[in-house]
């Protein structure tokens, strides 16, 4: 039996396979509105029926964009708030439960950046590749404790979102130097910390986040700068506790060259890998809502937040 996908979860979905909604933390709220509608609006005539249809729409979301576990978390998140016997008692619990996320995800990020402001002194200098709001929340807080900081922003190829994260910063009244990626090497020596965010966290405590973190992480290990990786515990992925991988996103080649300067060149391949994954060597701290973690022990706030189960009831049919 076909379930209806509800307009809003349509929308979310391609803006989040776009990238017009991007980031993991932004694309797990916008998923956890989206389920949200599902079940506010849904016309399912019995419980069966609603939850076949919540399925079918957790399932159009999580499907856009592999890596982040971020989405899977938020869906899992209100899934398991779902309770009643009855449509309406299923519907309260969801859109209770969706809200419940988004007042939690709102808090984590705020606490995350109060623990990671204490690591940035006054007249530090970051440098930032991609954008994530998880690393801007511990500049956000440093500035209301009143430090000066300076950054220098990775441009972050092929989509620059180093663009949005200098828009953020100036807003913060940061001075910022934008830097292309090739450059980062060159102006490590002027960081006193790489500040980065992650798309998912591994038991091992590996950061997956935007392509080029790892070669930056390397290049920073190599220079003594400080490592930091902000991510709220929603990050971290249950699944890899029984040595499931993550999987890593491969965006379209028009991302990284148009048609026609492609054809100039003749028959060549391109790669667009749109995430990696850096060792937990490469990093100094794990900052979350929790506290700030070595990465080697971010398995046992893994264990305590999520015991070993990841269920995926949205996957059934
Ligand atoms: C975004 C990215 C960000 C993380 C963390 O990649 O790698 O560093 O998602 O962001 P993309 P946040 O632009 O491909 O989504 O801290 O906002 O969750």
């Amino acid at each position: 039996m076909s379930s209806r996908i509800h307009p809003d979860v349509e929308v979310t979905a391609e803006r989040i396979a776009s990238m017009e909604t991007r980031g993991a933390a932004a694309i797990a709220g916008a998923a956890a509105e989206a389920l949200a509608s599902q079940a506010a609006d849904s016309e399912a005539e019995t419980p069966d029926a609603f939850r076949r249809e919540l399925r079918t729409a957790a399932r159009r979301l999580v499907d856009t964009r592999p890596t982040a576990v971020s989405l899977p978390n938020a869906v899992r998140y209100i899934f398991e708030r779902i309770e009643g016997d009855t449509v309406t008692e299923l519907r309260r619990s969801t859109v209770a439960g969706a809200e419940a996320f988004q007042t939690q995800l709102e808090t984590a990020q705020d606490d995350l950046g109060a623990i990671g402001a204490n690591r940035l002194r006054d007249g530090d200098t970051i440098l930032t590749h991609c954008h994530s709001t998880d690393a801007l929340a511990c500049v956000e807080a440093a500035r209301e404790q009143g430090k000066s900081l300076s950054a220098i922003v990775k441009e972050t190829r092929p989509r620059k979102q180093g663009h949005i994260t200098a828009k953020r910063l100036r807003e913060l009244d940061v001075p910022v130097t934008l830097i292309v990626d090739g450059a980062a090497g060159r102006y490590l020596d002027d960081a006193d910390h790489v500040l980065v965010g992650a798309d998912s966290i591994t038991a091992d405590g590996s950061v997956v986040n935007k392509i080029g973190t790892r070669s930056l992480a390397v290049n920073a290990r190599e220079r003594d700068t400080a490592i930091v990786v902000a991510s709220q515990t929603l990050k971290l992925d249950p699944a890899t506790l029984s040595g499931h991988t993550v999987e890593i996103e491969r965006r379209d080649e028009s991302e990284v060259i148009g048609d026609e300067e492609r054809e100039e060149m003749g028959d060549i391949d391109v790669a667009n890998p749109a995430f990696d994954v850096t060792p937990p060597r490469y990093v100094d701290a794990i900052v979350t809502e929790r506290g700030q973690f070595p990465p080697e022990s971010i398995v046992t706030l893994m264990r305590e937040l999520f015991g070993e189960g990841h269920e995926t009831p949205w996957t059934e049919q």
